[in-house]
């Protein structure tokens, strides 16, 4: 048995629609690697899903006045919508509010619990007199003692932006029923014991190689910091309920359900879950934007060196930055960004995926406008890859009829050439710099544009030169086969409609080397345009 490969996409609450942020943080990135593991036949299992619990959902339900349950069924079912639209090729897209879950996490929670690594501590938490519960940080609300705002929440004042404790605020009373005063009171929480992994922890992540700088510098912040013992129940009821005597009415906190998520949707995507997650001979690679990372760095994998029960810990993480959008946060509240269920309504999934690989927020921040999506749509899609295509198969038809036109052997030149690309390209996704790979997929259609201008075969076709022109031209549609291949895993729709250009029906392996695949006399068809422009209008200009 070969090495197998393990990719998890971090799993977007489900208290909104999915936007471009989420595609290009995690979604996207991990798709693309999911495929092009599986294009050179490796044993991949790519997990995804919704993360349902935690105190998004809750006030989500509480604005929208549904329960809790439907207010998720609702809204996951917008995010498969999503996961289809886009093409993201898990082989689950679960979630986590499920019995399978709850029975690993109170499985693991045992575990910790019997290793002495669960502590119970007392604190004062804000109570609601009236409702009589406690509240989460945000739910209450009262007046900054910094600067009078009389909207201020528990944790932060939204008008001055100081960090706050709900003990602070002055006339605190809780957002769900304003009429109750809130007041601090005495609850016992069970308690993590981060601190005593430290070491262990430190170890690992110095045994991590290639991360990228954003996702190991966050971690060790939090290293050098020394780490914290954390509670990881909490006083609601939307969770997974605390399998331990006296902790009935509570649940767990989120953060300490949802990564175990990616284990408990493996168990309902395949039986042989455990042949990635307890298997040393894996590669698991984490798919996140940056304020996951922390998480995953730190919290997830000292859990799971803790239980000393070979649990698969990550390999490579991917952590992004953000994307903005014209310049400012995307935001549901303001409305600023593109929401995926708009964005087809302006452009084809391939356009999307490209485009926003293309702009990756790999090593910075970006700033993501409609204007640059436009401008690589046009740029390469439709000019570069496109044209390459369109020209090459019209040219043909036009001269040669229905098949291939007959060649004379692989041209060195250009076998060399593409060579090196390729393997720019193969490298990059390797180790998941998407950016690099984006360049060196371009390059490759910019050789073959170049082949074309150089080679001229419509000058060969007027002078007479059959051969020469028919030679030229089947080096083209051997390209064309090969970027079917090499183009797969980032704009699948196109890579399936070139391969569908040939009679033969060609697989979508990722290639080793530049080669021809196509027999002479190879039948085909002109296809339609594989990408239109995108032209801006006042609607889709952002
Ligand atoms: N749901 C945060 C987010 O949606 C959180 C990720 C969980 S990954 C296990 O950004
Ligand atoms: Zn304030």
């Amino acid at each position: 048995m070969g090495q197998k490969y393990l990719i998890t996409s971090a799993l977007p609450y489900v208290n909104n629609n999915l936007h471009i942020g989420h595609l290009i943080g995690c979604l996207l990135p991990s798709d693309v690697y999911a495929r092009f593991c599986r294009a050179q036949g490796r044993d991949v299992l790519y997990i995804g899903g919704a993360d349902e619990h935690g105190t998004p959902s809750e006030v989500g339900a509480l604005k929208e006045n549904i329960p809790v349950e439907e207010y998720v069924d609702k809204y996951r079912a917008k995010h498969l919508d999503a996961v289809r639209d886009f093409k993201l090729s898990f082989d689950l897209y679960g979630r986590t509010h499920t019995k399978l879950h709850e029975k690993l996490i109170h499985e693991l929670f045992n575990r910790l619990d019997s290793l002495g690594m669960i502590e119970e501590k007392s604190s004062m938490q804000p109570y609601s007199v009236n409702e009589k519960k406690f509240l989460a940080d945000r739910y209450v609300i009262g007046t900054c003692p910094k600067c009078g705002y009389d909207h201020a929440y528990g944790n932060e004042c939204d008008k001055c932006g100081t960090s706050l404790d709900p003990d602070q605020l002055i006339n605190p009373h809780s957002a769900i029923d304003p009429s109750s005063p809130v007041e601090m009171r005495e609850t016992k929480h069970l308690y993590f014991k981060l601190s005593a992994v430290q070491d262990k922890l430190r170890a690992w992540i110095d045994s991590r190689q290639n991360w990228p700088k954003t996702a190991i510098t966050i971690a060790n912040k939090w290293l050098d910091e020394g780490l914290h013992d954390n509670p990881i129940t909490r006083d609601l009821k939307w969770g997974i309920p605390v399998n331990k005597p006296g902790f009935e009415d509570k649940v767990f906190y989120v953060w300490f359900d949802a990564p175990w998520g990616y284990v408990s949707i493996s168990q309902a995507a395949t039986d042989d879950w455990a042949s990635w997650w307890k298997n040393p001979d894996c590669y698991y690679t984490q798919f996140m934007a940056k304020d996951n990372v922390s998480f995953h760095s730190v919290f997830f994998p000292a859990q799971e060196l803790a239980m000393n029960d070979n649990w698969k810990t990550v390999d490579m993480l991917k952590g992004q930055n953000f994307m903005n959008f014209n310049g400012a946060k995307i935001s549901k509240s303001t409305g600023n960004g593109i929401f995926l269920d708009e964005a087809l309504n302006i452009a084809p999934s391939d356009c999307w995926r490209y485009a926003l690989m293309a702009s990756a927020p790999e090593t910075d921040d970006t700033d993501f406008t409609m204007e640059r999506f436009a401008e690589i749509v046009n740029k390469d899609l439709n000019g570069m890859l496109g044209n390459f295509v369109s020209r090459v198969c019209k040219l043909s038809a036009k001269n040669f009829g229905d098949t291939v036109p007959d060649g004379n052997g692989i041209d060195k030149d250009l076998e060399i050439k593409i060579n090196e690309k390729l393997s720019d390209l193969t490298n990059a996704l390797e180790k998941c710099e998407f950016r690099d790979a984006v360049f060196a997929l371009r390059s490759l259609w910019a050789i073959a544009n170049e082949y074309m201008t150089i080679k001229e075969p419509w000058a060969l076709v007027k002078n007479g030169d059959m051969a020469g022109a028919a030679a030229a031209l089947n080096e083209c549609f051997q390209m064309i086969d090969f970027f079917a291949r090499v183009s797969a895993p980032f704009i699948p729709d196109a890579a399936e409609k070139i391969q569908n250009i040939f009679e033969n029906k060609h697989d979508l392996s990722w290639p080793t080397k530049y080669e021809h695949r196509l027999g002479n006399s190879e039948k085909f068809t002109v296809p339609e345009n594989l990408f239109n422009r995108i032209e801006l209008t006042e609607k889709t200009n952002g």
